[in-house]
């Protein structure tokens, strides 16, 4: 997508976007219900995707997203420039690395020589993590006052885990900040407990439960904000909140919780 298509992108359509993928999800949960889905359960496949959407293209490629806002549509917390070069250089490194390991990994499987099998299975988990980390992001932010609230179950969900949606909130600040190095704060959902946790990432990869999807993530690397807060990444977590699409959260623990 060039630039001047992206400027005409509102939330609106981001959240048309996001309705459509629901009800693709919704679709999906559906087929799978009814036993349709086979081998694999195609229809469970199809859910899950709806989490990290545009994470892969039409042929199930890896691909970048577009961002559903323009550049400068959150500028009141994260400047123009940091989101064009966040967005089209950063996550588009993250992309292109998943890609080439997976390149690699065949390549080993072909030769049978699997020398490089510890470095290019890092790179998977690091490049990988970066990749759903970011798609994750983008869809979890609006421009402020666009974000609306957290959605009714989802409220509920988050009172019963963290006790309000504040000591959330606050508890999620606090993990972010200190992360050690770089990575990220996450809000996740954990499968296998029916209930939300939050988890510190280091780097894009470290720390997981994995059984927990993750739905609000704030990405803590300086270069998600030291252009315009330097090294004061507290005030850039303070801000954090002005910017989240609590709506589209919703949606996402929706799909995940029900
Ligand atoms: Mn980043």
């Amino acid at each position: 997508m060039n630039e001047s298509r992206r400027e005409f992108l509102t939330v609106g359509a981001a959240s048309a976007l996001g309705g459509a993928l629901l009800s693709g999800v919704l679709n999906g949960k559906a087929e799978a219900a009814e036993g349709s889905g086979h081998e694999g359960h195609p229809g469970h496949a199809n859910a899950m995707k709806g989490l990290f959407p545009g994470a892969v293209d039409a042929d199930g490629k890896y691909a970048l997203p577009p961002l559903p806002y323009a550049y400068d549509a959150l500028a009141e917390v994260i400047d123009e420039q940091t989101m064009k070069l966040h967005h089209d250089k950063h996550h588009e490194g993250y992309v292109k690395g998943l890609i080439k390991a997976e390149e690699e990994l065949a390549k080993a499987r072909q030769s049978g020589n699997f020398e490089f099998i510890q470095y290019w299975s890092r790179q998977s988990a690091f490049h990988g993590g970066g990749h759903f980390l970011h798609t994750m992001f983008w869809a979890c932010m609006a421009p402020p006052g666009q974000g609306g609230e957290p959605g009714e179950s989802f409220k509920k969900g988050i009172e019963k885990d963290f006790g309000s949606v504040d000591g959330m909130v606050a508890q999620l600040k606090a993990a972010t900040k200190s992360v050690e190095g770089s990575g990220w704060g996450l809000l996740a959902y954990s499968i296998a407990a029916g209930k939300l946790v939050i988890l510190q990432a280091q780097n894009q990869q470290l720390l997981t439960q994995w059984a927990s999807i993750p739905l609000l993530g704030i990405d803590v690397w300086e270069h998600a904000y030291y252009l315009k807060y330097q090294n004061n990444r507290g005030a850039y977590v303070d801000a954090f909140p002005k910017i989240i699409n609590w709506k589209g959260v919703s949606e996402r623990y929706s799909m995940l919780a029900g």
